[in-house]
């Protein structure tokens, strides 16, 4: 089987969309740190729609850890399938990645790119924990690879310590022109990457942070797309609808946003000839899709678990736990959302459910469950919150609370490893108390460093209890009645 290079594109089926632009004459203007595919399918798609208009928007693909990517992607010119899945799949191959580097083999290389006058961009897709913030949305100096980072400033092991360690010898070198992009599913995801950043800074180098306090942008933005893991499904597709063996294609659905604001401090990519939209208001954009497109992600993720569903399409298909969910939307999510002529949150809600009944789309509820600790507060403890302020009700977002927690509780009963930062912990916490799952909701309860001020929360904490109760039998024989009764 011919694998996919420079040298077999024209083998392509006319069908199939490639590169338009000279990859060789195109030079690096964009480092991104976190080339998961998201990254991949995501904003390496929009770069690649404008880069026949010219100019210097390459790619350098930075993995803080794996090497497994770049070890796919070498023997096939970094060339890689995006598969979008509808009733009419559209096949295209990515070009835009020039090169791809691992921090901890070329970490010189890695400095280099990021350092370099014609570097105007970084982008960053490393997932909730890759900003090691506290509950407050600080940067956490105890955490391991900040205290790691702060001792050896010169060999970072984390993004923040990374960024800091580049802008420095950016600012010795007078290039001021940079902007930081944050494209993870976070509230302010800019203005909280502004800060870890310049916490870490103010300890390495009061000037440094400075600088950057007056040089460097770094705006908010609100990124969407539905994009399941890589699966061997996907591979076999990719040959037969390319005729290529390629070893790292992506897959997503139709729908893509990608709102930025609109605060640069160098040049950027004419992105918005791609369809992003740059705006002065961003945060009524990601207050929307955090939660209301992943917070009844994570919901379905953590109760169709409970109920043996795999998918989402399996899991929103299901009369009950639609039901369960548009009741979660409508009583206790969009009320806490701003009306905006950009966004009504009606309608908003009612094209994410319909995007999650895409057949042709199988997103692993396991993949949504991951990191529950770090993806639990963006999407609904913030919802909570509000609603605890304004004396609206709080039970079904509890509910998805208290789904979380006995997932990890029947995931630690059934050997089964939790991907999580904090898994030792959890893991540890139900150990110690095997027969008594309302004490083990108690104690992950008191976890400030999840929960925050709700830990105190009387009204919280009762409502997760009972709900936990309700849950507690849960399985695929009794979902119907059980769901009904949260
Ligand atoms: C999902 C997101 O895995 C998850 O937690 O909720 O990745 C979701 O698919 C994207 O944010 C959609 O834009």
């Amino acid at each position: 089987m011919t694998r996919l290079t420079n040298q077999s594109l024209h083998k392509l089926p006319a069908n199939v969309a490639r590169p338009d632009y000279d990859r060789q004459s195109t030079d690096i203007g964009i480092v991104h740190l976190g080339p998961g595919a998201f990254h991949r399918a995501h904003q390496a798609m929009y770069t690649q729609q404008v880069a026949r208009d010219g100019g210097q928007w390459c790619i350098s693909a930075v993995s803080l850890r794996s090497p497994t990517l770049k070890q796919a992607l070498a023997e096939q010119d970094n060339l890689y399938t995006l598969m979008v899945l509808d009733d009419e799949p559209q096949v295209s191959i990515v070009g835009i990645i020039k090169e791809i580097l691992v921090l901890q083999d070329d970490r010189q290389r890695v400095m280099d790119r990021m350092t370099a006058r014609q570097t105007a961009i970084i982008t960053l897709t490393i997932t909730e924990k890759g900003y090691c913030l506290n509950n407050q949305g600080e940067l956490d100096l105890t955490h391991a690879d900040i205290e790691h980072d702060l001792a050896h400033p010169d060999t970072p092991v984390s993004a923040i310590g990374l960024l800091v360690a580049a802008l420095a010898t950016r600012r010795k070198a007078g290039y001021n022109e940079l902007t930081v992009v944050s494209c993870d599913n976070l509230p302010e995801n800019g203005d909280k990457l502004y800060r870890a950043v310049k916490r870490f800074a103010a300890r390495y180098d009061p000037a440094v942070s400075q600088w950057i306090a007056q040089t460097i942008s770094f705006p908010n933005t609100m990124v969407d797309s539905i994009t399941p893991a890589s699966d061997e499904a996907l591979e076999k597709a990719t040959i037969k609808a390319t005729g290529l063996e390629d070893r790292w294609p992506v897959q997503r659905e139709a729908f893509s946003q990608w709102v930025i604001e609109n605060n640069f401090s160098g040049p950027r990519p004419a992105w918005e000839n791609a369809g992003v939209v740059f705006t002065d208001n961003v945060h009524i954009f990601e207050n929307a899709k955090l939660r209301v497109l992943n917070g009844t992600h994570s919901a379905l993720a953590y109760l169709g678990s409970l109920c043996e569903m795999r998918t989402v399409f399996d899991a929103i298909t299901h009369n009950s736990m639609s039901d369960f969910i548009t009741r979660l939307l409508k009583q206790e999510i969009l009320p806490t959302l701003q009306h905006d002529a950009a966004l009504v949150p009606g309608d908003y809600a009612k094209a994410i459910l319909k995007r999650f009944e895409n057949k042709h789309i199988h997103h692993l509820l396991s993949q949504i469950a991951w990191d529950g600790s770090q993806k639990l507060p963006p999407r609904i403890l913030g919802t909570i919150k509000d609603n605890i302020e304004e004396n609206r009700s709080i039970s079904l977002l509890c509910a998805v609370v208290a789904a979380w927690i006995l997932f990890v509780i029947r995931a630690v009963q059934a050997k089964r490893k939790i991907t999580d930062p904090m898994a030792d912990l959890l893991a540890g916490v139900v150990t110690a108390n095997p027969e008594d799952i309302e004490e083990v909701g108690k104690r992950i309860l008191n976890e400030k460093r999840i929960f925050g001020g709700l830990t105190d929360n009387t009204e919280f904490r009762e409502t997760v209890l009972i709900q936990l109760n309700k849950l507690a039998t849960i399985d695929s024989d009794n979902a119907e009645q059980c769901l009904a009764t949260l």
